[in-house]
């Protein structure tokens, strides 16, 4: 069966292999299944939740595009474009912010995390981030998202959106109510320097990641340097409890190689851990070397990379400018 998939990438920076392994990756074997319609945005809206520097956006802007390009998104089979030039988006966020509850927006636990203490200080936007997503996926009858873990709540916040406003408006199945993708086995990929924290962007350490820039230089020095514990590794699955660090770049490993925990635990049954960090290293540089030169020469292009978030936009404004016309009648515009 078709599915229409829709998700979205922040340009925020440091993309990094949590981004790959937990999102980009499964877009990619998505968009190669020929009879689904994929459309992957370069969320800038979201990015200005926080404060960013203007040059920095737009560079990132530039490298998050390059990235889904250098990792096999393919501009001629799916739509590649940057959220900020559709303006359904923000129109589509404003009248579901109108339908969506303060008591659901309470509940989600990344606003929290991210605020921190101080919530006071935190933006109206990096609150109500999730009405906005909810925005770009029901924009385009998405019925399929794929996501990380983390992104699991939001998820379900969008189905209740879309659930109230067809409520609402007397407009059954008017807006989708789509389904979340998760790849089970590798949704969390942690930090290489903590093990229960998730691998994240906005680590101050870089020691922390594995960028999709990184060279094997520097893929060498973060695997030698990521945290383990003194224990040789696991004979069986249910050695691995408490052991997070262990457990997350056997994961990592598995997750490179294509095969389930099981077998990489069986592989490497008892070694110790400077075998299994070569054997890792060598699945990461595999993988990540040819992406990161792949986006090193993408960015030498930047008239090419406009031109597909140019010619991208066009084809998603022609999608998305169809159903913000119908959300506004039923609303009574
Ligand atoms: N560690 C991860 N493991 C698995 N999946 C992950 N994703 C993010 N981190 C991991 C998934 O990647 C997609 C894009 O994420 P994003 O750009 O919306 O947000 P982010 O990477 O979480 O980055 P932030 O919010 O800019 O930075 P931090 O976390 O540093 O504050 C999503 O599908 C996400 O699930």
């Amino acid at each position: 069966m078709s599915k229409k998939i829709f998700s979205g990438v922040q340009p925020t920076g440091n993309l990094h292999l949590g981004n790959y392994l937990g999102a980009i990756k499964n877009f990619v074997e998505l968009q190669n299944k020929k009879e689904n319609q994929c459309i992957f945005c370069v969320v800038d809206l979201h990015a200005i939740t926080v404060k960013q520097d203007p040059r920095e956006l737009k560079k990132n802007i530039r490298e998050t595009a390059a990235t889904f390009i250098a990792c096999g998104i393919d501009p001629a089979q799916s739509i590649i474009f940057n959220q900020s030039m559709v303006s359904a988006h923000s129109e589509a966020a404003w009248i579901l912010s109108c339908v969506s509850r303060i008591g659901w927006l309470n509940r989600m636990t990344q606003f929290k995390e991210k605020a921190g203490k101080d919530k006071e200080k935190a933006s109206i936007g990096l609150y109500s981030y999730p009405v906005l997503m909810a925005a770009d996926i029901l924009l385009y009858d998405a019925s399929h998202v794929p996501v990380g873990d983390d992104q699991k709540q939001h998820l379900e916040l969008c189905r209740d959106i879309a659930q109230k406003f067809n409520n609402d408006f007397t407009a059954p199945d008017f807006l989708k109510v789509p389904e979340p993708l998760i790849q089970k086995q590798f949704s969390r990929i942690m930090s290489l320097k903590d093990g229960i924290k998730k691998m994240s962007k906005s680590d101050p350490s870089d020691l922390s990641r594995i960028n999709l820039t990184d060279n094997k230089e520097k893929i060498l020095n973060k695997v030698k340097k990521a945290k383990t514990d003194t224990l040789p590794l696991p004979k069986e699955a249910k050695d691995l409890a408490n052991r997070p660090e262990a457990e997350n770049l056997l994961r990592i490993y598995s997750s490179l190689k294509n095969q389930n925990l099981e077998n990489s635990i069986n592989e490497f049954n008892e070694k110790n851990f400077s075998t299994f960090k070569e054997k890792l290293s060598e699945a990461l540089t595999e993988t990540i070397e040819p992406i990161s030169k792949e986006i090193k020469k993408l960015l030498n292009d930047e008239k090419y990379l406009d031109t597909i978030l140019l010619e991208g936009s066009v084809k998603a404004d022609k999608i998305a400018s169809k159903k913000i016309k119908e959300i506004k009648e039923l609303v009574g515009f």
